[in-house]
């Protein structure tokens, strides 16, 4: 295969004004027409006059230039394209081909899922529908109709609704225009009998919009919370962003067959169903807060992605950082701004830094590809909003906002690059962001070291910033980044003021215990001046840069800034690092040959989680996090080498220590909270029933009896599905022979109760997936086999296979390599079903490096297994070639 280079960008010679299409859908198989008003380009740089167009898995049933029927002389087909001779300066072309949406197992272009037809365009997926300039800076005028039989009454396309009509022969047409400009990769079409839900919104200059959630009518029941995201997402970005929806129209279809997670086309976003349907009863808090954030996340699209797109695909984080890091600010102003970010880091830590770590590693803005949809990637979208939010730090509020408005202003309707971006903020605020766009080129998380000095006569103190940043595939020797580090100093009695030597005033902040560090060198210092007393530092506040932080504090300085830190962050992350440490100390025994039955934690560390446990000031879902050790992903993602059982447990001694020594204040949290209440969605709400399921999980851990059944009580009586998984997943993953028999019957109900609702029993697959006891592989074979699961459906195939390979880590690298076995046959059969899903079903092969070598040599062997299978995808290709490389 191919590989595809940013350097090479070239415009594309000709340009489409209109699109009109039209889809007569049959049983079985779809006639697409096409009339292009194509014309060429102004600025291309070649004269070429032949026209290539994209194509794929279509069949050609003629194709005519001009009202001039075309012969196979005048084309010629190659891989995924049609390339035309002798075209003219300006023309129509018009080709009708046929597609097979029933057989379209890629879940790209136009396929059916369940009883609906629909579609995924992005990134490459519109040239399986038509012979098109499927690349996202050809821009044109779409017009759809759309015609089925009367089965399918709910026909839909992108923009405003301009016909319908009945036909003979029992069929109907709609016919939808887009008046905005739009890359192919925005088209959508949706056939189908759905049911759906209905609102408005009254946007800032008094338009009257319609909302429209499009379901399949047994979940209907499941729309509310979408439709109320979605306002408050329209809502929100007048407000922040000043920006204004633009069609009569928002409508939104959920599909359950879906590759990713929703789509963004214009005026009709296609969701996966996990990521839209949401009730109390079938739907956990994480479920509730997905579907927020992703309906904001797409809605934000149309003006971050839509309105101004991206100019070719090295260019996706231009639209999915910003876009994430806008969702993220929205979900922080809708519930508790510090527990997003704490979720945010620890997404971002444990699953973008091991990418960063690993041979598929890239900067966010990538030099090649082989395959584009490798690259929908968390450095693209979580790292790139990690980018944005330092962007907006350096900046401050009102800069940012100077600069978002110019860059809106000035590239609606055109599609741009990153560098655009950049400039519009470094225009609108004066700043020069010059080295700042090395975090758009390099790869790899750097590592920032701290030392101090505090030097008590001169009561001055010194904080000295080394960085570096290591090698990845792209680039060996990285230069400085432009780090924004913010930081306060804590003394005995919390925050000291900032006197920093030297520095500018600051007029950004008028609290003087709170400043914004600029590190651009290798080296740099920074002395504060009149400290009255040896400071503890508080670095990277809110998390203020995507790197890796090193300091020695001590246990008395984690306990001090766990306290008392006035950055809720930093408070967790205080938390965190004694967590660290406690589960090092155990690992260290364990690796010697100890035993860590009984295992107990110091006096004082004991009484620091305690004091958490006590503290009212803080957010009970805060102190859910800070009482939550750093996962395992976590810890093998800091390890140089990944000692799987050390890991799993040294980490879990630590918890049944913690939940000996502190049994008698998770008792009291848990009956606290463990009452009855009509099911609320709000953050307090949301950190309540947290809390009280922490509690749980670590009472669960004593084996006693009682607890055991209160477990199984709240299974039984909970009212809400958070409750009951929570309970659920103890049960399952109890080491008593009471637990285990409760967990059975648990199940066996649990699925008799649900089995019609398919998200489910996505999560009925997924706890059983992720049990870490053993026999789990065996279990997850029997599953494949249930009539549960459905090798086709990618949520159920994240929610058995994807759950076990990347959740349950101490199961997927036993028994000598069974598990790599399991995960590769499975790749090899989805290879060609869907190649998307099978080359993302390879991360943990990829880490294949950070093992030790018997580990190694199985998960290489079979790497090379996949290698050598014939037909191989791109998609997977690419990350086989690139982990052995
Ligand atoms: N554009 C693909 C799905 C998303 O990031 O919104
Ligand atoms: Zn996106």
């Amino acid at each position: 295969p191919k590989t595809i280079y940013l350097k090479d960008y070239q415009v594309p010679d000709y340009l489409v004004k209109t699109t009109d299409l039209r889809f007569e859908i049959y049983d079985g198989e779809t006639i697409v027409s096409a009339m292009l008003d194509l014309y060429r380009n102004p600025a291309a740089t070649t004269a070429a006059t032949q026209l290539r167009l994209h194509g794929a898995d279509l069949e050609l049933i003629s194709i005519s230039l001009d009202d001039k029927v075309l012969t196979p002389a005048d084309y010629e087909f190659g891989e995924e394209s049609l390339t035309l001779f002798n075209t003219p300066e300006t023309f129509k072309l018009l080709t009708i081909t046929k597609i097979k949406p029933e057989a379209n197992t890629s879940l790209e272009g136009l396929y059916r899922s369940r009883t609906m037809y629909c579609t995924q365009c992005e990134a490459e997926g519109f040239r399986k529908i038509t012979y098109y300039l499927d690349r996202p800076d050809v821009m044109s005028e779409f017009t759809t109709t759309v015609v089925a039989d009367k089965k399918y009454p709910v026909l839909l396309s992108n923009g405003n609704l301009l016909e319908q009509g009945e036909l003979d022969n029992n069929r109907h047409y709609a016919i939808w225009h887009d008046p905005f400009k739009k890359p192919a990769y925005l088209f959508a079409l949706v056939a189908g009998d759905l049911a759906h839900i209905e609102d408005s919104f009254t946007t800032c200059s008094g338009r009257e919009v319609a909302l429209k959630i499009f379901v399949e009518p047994k979940d209907l029941d499941k729309c509310d919370h979408a439709m109320t995201s979605l306002k408050n997402s329209m809502r929100w970005d007048e407000e922040v962003y000043g920006r204004e929806y633009d069609l009569n129209i928002f409508m939104i279809v959920a599909v359950d067959d879906f590759n990713m997670g929703a789509m963004e086309n214009k005026g009709l976003n296609i969701f996966n169903t996990s990521c839209v349907l949401a009730k109390p009863e079938t739907t956990t808090d994480a479920g509730f807060q997905r579907v927020e954030g992703v309906v904001a996340h797409e809605y934000f699209h149309n003006w971050s992605g839509n309105r101004v797109t991206c100019r070719d695909w090295f260019q996706l984080s231009l639209k999915e950082g910003f876009t994430v890091y806008r969702d993220a600010e929205f979900s922080a102003d809708m519930g508790s701004r510090t527990v997003k970010r704490v979720e945010g880091v620890t997404l971002l830590r444990t699953l973008q830094f091991a990418e960063d770590a690993g041979p598929m590693a890239h900067p966010i803005r990538p030099e090649s590809y082989i395959e584009i949809s490798n690259f929908y990637t968390m450095t693209v979208y979580e790292k790139g909003a990690e980018i944005i939010r330092m962007l907006a730090t350096l900046l401050g509020k009102d800069n940012f906002r100077k600069g978002t408005d110019l860059y809106f202003d000035r590239h609606d309707g055109q599609a741009v690059t990153t560098e655009d971006f950049v400039a519009a903020l470094a225009d609108a605020s004066g700043r020069d962001l010059t080295q700042f766009k090395r975090w758009y080129s390099q790869a790899g998380t750097p590592r920032l070291e701290v030392t101090d000095h505090y030097d008590e006569d001169a009561q001055e103190y010194r904080l000295t910033f080394k960085q570096s940043c290591p090698a990845t595939p792209e680039c060996q020797h990285k230069l400085p980044f432009h780090i924004p580090v913010a930081m306060g100093l804590l003394g005995s009695a919390g925050d000291l003021p900032l006197y920093l030597k030297d520095a500018e005033p600051d007029f950004e902040t008028s609290d003087n215990t709170y400043k914004v560090l600029e590190l651009t060198q290798a080296e740099q210092s920074f002395v504060f001046q009149r400290v009255q007393e040896k400071p503890v530092p508080s670095l990277l506040r809110g998390f203020s840069a995507p790197v890796k932080l090193h300091y020695h504090y001590s246990r008395a300085d984690l306990v001090l800034l766990m306290s008392r830190d006035s950055d809720g962050f930093n408070r967790w992350e205080a938390s965190q690092q004694l967590g660290l440490a406690a589960i090092y100390t155990a690992m260290q025994h364990y690796q010697q040959g100890g035993d860590l039955s009984g295992w107990v934690l110091d006096a004082d560390l004991i009484e620091a989680y305690r004091s958490v446990l006590q503290d009212e000031s803080l957010d009970q879902a805060m102190v859910a996090y800070m009482l939550s050790l750093p996962s395992e992903a976590y810890l093998s993602e800091l390890a140089e080498v990944v000692d799987v059982e050390a890991i799993h447990y040294s980490r879990l001694a630590v918890r049944k220590a913690l939940a000996h020594a502190l049994r008698d204040e998770f008792v009291r949290i848990y009956n606290a909270y463990n009452h009855q209440q009509a099911y609320r969605v709000t953050a307090d709400a949301i950190a309540s029933r947290s809390l009280k399921n922490v509690a749980l999980a670590y009472l669960i851990l004593l084996n006693d009896e009682t607890l055991i059944r209160a477990c199984e009580q709240q299974y039984r009586t909970s009212n809400n599905m958070t409750d009951v998984m929570a309970a659920l997943t103890q049960l399952v993953n109890s080491e008593s022979s009471l637990g285990q028999g409760l967990a059975e019957n648990a199940l066996a109900d649990f699925y008799q109760r649900w089995q019609h609702e398919s998200l489910v029993v996505n999560q009925w697959l997924m706890v059983q997936a992720s049990c870490s006891l053993p026999n789990t592989l065996a279990k997850v074979k029997a599953l494949l086999e249930h009539p549960g699961f459905d090798g086709k459906n990618p949520n159920k195939i994240r929610a058995l296979i994807a759950s076990f390979c990347n959740s349950n880590a101490i199961n997927f690298h036993a028994n000598a390599g069974a598990g790599y076995q399991f995960l590769a046959d499975q790749i090899i059969q989805l290879n060609r079903q869907n190649p998307q899903i099978a080359s993302r079903l390879l991360t943990p092969l990829t880490k294949w490096k950070k093992y030790n070598s018997q580990q190694q040599t199985l998960m290489k062997a079979e790497l090379e297994r996949i290698m050598a299978e014939p037909q191989l995808s791109k998609d997977v290709f690419e990350v086989v070639s690139k982990s052995l490389a």
